[in-house]
């Protein structure tokens, strides 16, 4: 793969003497873009196209980065190489490839170590006590909080950190075991005006087999209850392990919403093309299932599916400007992943990893690296347990702007990543032990970063400069 670069005037890579090969490519404006082949078999063009598919001027656009494909021959001379995918965003625009981006992720332990000395000194005061292994943290326009916990209960915090003594009525109900439980609470972007919150969480099998799986509700909040309550998702099939359920909502300011899941510690799960467990679903916020969604046509996968080979993802967060969904994975033994998740990719668990098994530290899978599996950007060995993610946009903390914080259970830590497009340079740990397994991680309407910690006796926390 060579070298990224721009060219302005209509940007153009040579493919070298290789006989197929994928562009990757990003415009710099809202057109669609189509990467094609010519004049020369060898030589790539970036073209935008209008929304009416007719080719316009020539884009400026800056080409990410080639992959050969070995295995596979184009099948004509423009068919093989021209991938277009609709204008999904303003701005910077993806073009999707079948074909994984060559990429070597950082390593937690090589970064971390010269990097000791944080940019800003931090502190982390408890607003709020006695919250009982809260999971998930989210504001409502009037500034109130609501705040999931594990076990089954949504409480309401008011905008001066008063926490209602008596819970939200009308939670579903929720198979608590393990893992399983309560997990993420997102209002709708435009909840203002259409009041929807939306819960994930472990459905119990209505026959009362003792099996469950994650789903997705919605639901409005009047008087202290949950009403005009929705169904959206279950996954299926569902089990009676308690690992590995992931939990998390993004919705991505477009009318869609991404749910992450987990393999349910049933890791070959993660890559049975009829089974959700260890993908990242994509729905219409009403739950419908978005028709150019990547195997919505194809009768052998699950329409509902957007990426597979996800171990467990506990945070997930949509880049502010790219509009791409970033989620982490915990991995097993070291191994903990950061990635991008892209239409139809497969993030490899378990048949690669850069994990190893429980206790025996025996290898799992081929190893790290397979083609047409998808490296991640950065990996934790050993294991900090990552959950909850937030991108740092606001200026309450000036130099954290552009960062990616998430947080660590076992390594009872925030974590900044300061990154470089989708390279991470450097990575903070902070406030090492004074929080906790820090759970969720999200930033407030005022700027400032605020934690909660999973524990029977658990709190929210405000993070400021010291
Ligand atoms: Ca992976």
């Amino acid at each position: 793969m060579g070298a990224p670069f721009e060219d302005p005037a209509g940007a153009v890579a040579n493919a070298g003497e290789h006989r197929s090969a994928q562009l990757t490519a990003r415009a710099h404006n809202a057109t669609a873009i189509r990467a094609y082949r010519r004049p020369s078999p060898n030589l790539f063009t970036i073209r935008p196209l209008s929304t009416s598919g007719q080719r316009c001027h020539r884009p400026a656009a800056t080409i990410l980065g080639m992959n050969t494909i070995a295995s596979r021959r184009p099948r004509g001379p423009v068919a093989a190489l021209a991938v277009l995918i609709p204008a999904l965003m303003a701005g910077h625009l993806p073009l999707a490839a079948a074909q994984p981006e060559a990429r070597t992720p950082t390593f937690s332990k090589d970064i971390v170590a010269a990097t000791a000395a944080p940019a800003v000194a931090v502190q982390a005061t408890a607003l709020v006590r006695g919250l009982k292994n809260p999971w998930s943290l989210a504001w409502l326009p009037n500034g109130d909080m609501l705040v999931t916990e594990r076990g089954g209960t949504l409480r309401r915090i008011s905008a001066d950190f008063k926490l209602d003594p008596k819970p939200i009525e009308g939670v579903p109900t929720v198979k608590v075991a393990g893992q399983a439980g309560l997990f993420d609470v997102v209002p709708h972007p435009q909840y203002a005006s259409n009041g929807w919150l939306y819960l994930a969480y472990a459905e119990p099998s209505p026959t009362d087999d003792g099996e469950y799986g994650t789903a997705l509700m919605r639901a409005r909040l009047k008087d202290g209850r949950l009403v005009d309550q929705e169904r959206l998702f279950a996954m299926s099939p569902k089990s009676r392990r308690g690992f590995h359920l992931g939990g998390r909502i993004v919705f991505d300011g477009k009318g869609y919403l991404y749910l992450t899941l987990g393999d349910r510690g049933e890791m070959q799960r993660a890559q049975a093309p009829r089974d959700h467990a260890g993908a990242v679903i994509r729905l219409h916020d009403d739950g419908r299932v978005p028709a150019d969604n990547p195997h919505a046509k194809d009768p052998k996968q699950l329409p509902e599916v957007f990426s597979r080979g996800n171990r467990n993802m506990q945070g997930a967060a949509l880049h502010p400007t790219t509009g791409e969904l970033w989620t982490h994975e915990h991995g097993p033994q070291g191994g903990d992943e950061l990635n991008i998740i892209r239409a139809g990719r497969n993030y490899g668990w378990p048949t690669i990893t850069y994990g190893a098994n429980y206790v025996t530290g025996t290898k799992i899978g081929e190893g790290t690296a397979r083609q047409g599996l998808e490296q991640p950007l950065h990996v934790w060995t050993p294991s900090i347990g990552v959950s909850g993610m937030a991108f740092y946009n606001a200026e309450a903390i000036a130099p954290w702007k552009g960062s990616l914080l998430l947080g660590g259970l076992s390594g009872q830590s925030l974590v900044r990543l300061v990154l470089d497009g989708e390279r991470v340079q450097r990575e903070e740990r902070l406030l090492f032990g004074e929080v906790g397994r820090v759970r969720e991680v999200r930033v407030g309407p005022d700027g400032l970063v605020y934690l909660l910690n999973d524990s029977p006796d658990g709190a929210l926390w405000r993070v400021q400069p010291r």
